[in-house]
């Protein structure tokens, strides 16, 4: 043990290689991180986690719990709930309630109810880690040989300790480019929207174009600040194309602006606290906030990882089969700091399980990447689980598939004309619009029409694929989808009878709207 060491002052334990202060150290109390370190604790492991938060470009900083809780997921999808709460506003009107349906939104009020939840889950996490036995300490670790942190808590000397187990799941940090002057020093990210207590973000540019920077954008949007997306390519790389395309749709018929192919080339702030932005066109414009997406940076750059005898590649992430070094079989990885792994709590959460019940155990299920179910929270949400039709096309071949799918307006939003409303802000809008719906099954036909991809965009998308994940978990045919009787009238109800295929050239546009457009 070195100086300072081990604060609980438990007895050591033993394993190959010497005598260790704990049987798992864990650098990162975030969703990976935690969730492995109670799992291990859960079997009978002596277990330390460290999690330390370092500011944000802006100075924000935050409890414990890691991203999602504090600067990603959670009030991520409390402001997208209040975003939806927005555009129900005329809706509400619409339905009888005497309410303005364009009231004045108090962004303070938001950030309160926000961080007083989150607030109120850095409680429990402290607490949960307490009841499960978890050593929790407040510091940065580093390396200082394979199986030695070096750490110091503030007011305290610097200490050491040794683990048997190392386990990295420090997670990462919003990317802000270098080469735009003026963007570390005036542009905010992720870490900071979710707590801006200083002014409401007004009118926003949003730079970046895939999930954080659309879903912002969207709930921006939906309580009325003026919202620019400034995008590099295409919207949602990745994603399948027809509905990353559908999303791009309904957020433009819904107010947002799109500015393609023209980035931030510098920015400046002037004394009335605004922001200049000049593009790389040659065009400028003024606003309130610049708020950058544009990806992530593993937070792996102070580990001291040569003195672990491992390194990263040079995004900062790792490079590994699975969960573990080839070249140092206790120290092992996590959650977002993997490489080519999708940045998700739940494949965090799960990926931290798997390790702990392995190492502590003796279990050997391995962790699966396939039938990943996920959800873009934007006002009209996208959930999707399995192959893009880009991917199973790329993977089977254009005939090997049939793809099944529909358009149609939710009858709730077709009702009181909440798209036409939104986009002129009056019910004399005649141009037609698009249905705001759009659901697709992607099947393999030499295995009875197993479905491999399923898409749908929509409201609560995210409740919706949680549930038929599991189908496609448990190889669903299209037949088995044909089988389930429906819940009407519900959007999802639609995946019950998908008709038209996109080889029979017919139109998948459901004219009425009822219930997944099944009575049009
Ligand atoms: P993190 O949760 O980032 O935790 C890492 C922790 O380690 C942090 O607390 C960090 O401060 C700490 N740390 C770093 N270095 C050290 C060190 N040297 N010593 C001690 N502590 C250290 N995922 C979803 O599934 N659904 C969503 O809707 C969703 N929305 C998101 C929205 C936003 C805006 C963002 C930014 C992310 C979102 N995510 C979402 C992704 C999700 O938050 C991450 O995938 C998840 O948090 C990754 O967990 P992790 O354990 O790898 O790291
Ligand atoms: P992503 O998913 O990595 O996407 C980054 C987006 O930013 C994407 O649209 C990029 O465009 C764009 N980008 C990248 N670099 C730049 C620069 N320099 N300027 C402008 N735009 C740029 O990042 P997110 O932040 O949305 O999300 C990260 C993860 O966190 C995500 O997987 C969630 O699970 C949570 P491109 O398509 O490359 O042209």
């Amino acid at each position: 043990m070195g100086s300072g060491g081990n604060a609980s002052g438990d007895e050591d334990v033993e394993g190959a290689g010497g005598v260790y202060d704990y049987d798992l150290a864990v650098i990162g109390g975030g969703s990976g991180g935690m969730a492995a370190a109670k799992a291990a604790a859960g079997v009978g492991a002596k277990v330390v986690c460290f999690d330390f938060v370092k500011p944000s470009t802006q100075g924000t900083k935050w409890g414990l719990g890691g991203t999602c809780v504090n600067v990603g997921c959670v009030p991520k999808k409390l402001m997208h709930y209040a975003g939806l709460m927005g555009a129900s506003m005329y809706d509400a009107k619409k339905m009888g309630f005497d309410v303005d349906p364009h009231p004045q939104h108090d962004w303070a009020q938001l950030v309160q109810t926000v961080q007083n939840q989150v607030k109120q889950l850095n409680f429990g996490y402290r607490g949960g880690l307490r009841s499960a036995n978890v050593e929790y300490i407040n510091a940065l670790a580093s390396f200082q040989d394979p199986h030695t942190l070096a750490y110091q808590v503030r007011g305290q000397e610097p200490a050491t300790l040794r683990a048997r187990h190392i386990l990295i799941a420090t997670g990462g940090r919003p990317t802000i480019p270098d080469d735009v002057p003026g963007a570390r020093e005036h542009a905010i990210t992720s870490d900071d929207i979710f707590s801006l207590r200083t002014k409401a973000p007004g009118r926003t540019l949003c730079v970046g174009a895939s999930y954080i920077a659309l879903e912002c954008a969207g709930f921006l949007t939906e309580i009325g600040c003026d919202v620019t997306v400034a995008v590099r390519s295409i919207l949602l790389r990745g994603f399948d194309r027809q509905c990353a395309d559908k999303i791009g749709e309904m957020m433009r018929l819904t107010g947002t602006a799109f500015k393609e192919g023209a980035l931030p080339s510098s920015m400046e702030k002037g004394e009335d606290g605004r922001i200049s932005v000049t593009f790389s066109d040659g065009s400028s414009d003024v606003y309130d906030t610049v708020f950058y997406a544009i990806g992530r940076t593993a937070d792996t750059a102070g580990l001291n990882l040569e003195a672990a005898g491992i390194a990263a590649a040079k995004n900062g992430k790792f490079e590994l089969a699975d969960d573990t070094f080839a070249d140092q079989p206790h120290i092992h990885a996590v959650g977002d700091v993997l490489q080519g792994r999708p940045e998700l709590t739940p494949v965090a959460i799960k990926e931290g399980e798997i390790l702990a019940k392995r190492l502590f155990a003796g279990a050997t299920q391995a962790m699966r990447y396939d039938l990943i179910p996920t959800t873009v929270f934007t006002p009209y949400e996208y959930g999707t689980v399995g192959l893009t039709e880009e991917e199973a096309i790329a993977k089977y071949g254009e005939e090997e598939l049939e793809v099944y799918l529909k358009e149609w307006s939710t009858l709730e939003h077709g009702a009181v004309h909440r798209i036409k409303h939104a986009n002129v802000g009056a019910d004399e809008f005649d141009q037609e619009l698009p249905p705001s719906n759009l659901m697709k099954l992607i099947c393999l036909k030499a295995e009875s029409e197993r479905v491999v991809g399923f898409h749908f965009v929509g409201p609560n998308a995210g409740e919706v694929t949680q549930g038929f994940a599991l189908a496609l978990k448990l190889g669903a045919t299209k037949a088995d989808f044909d089988d389930v009787v429906g819940i009407h009238p519900t959007d999802a109800e639609g995946f019950c009878d998908l008709t038209t295929t996109r080889r029979s050239g017919e139109s998948w546009v459901a004219a009425g709207g009822c219930g997944g457009g099944r009575c049009g």
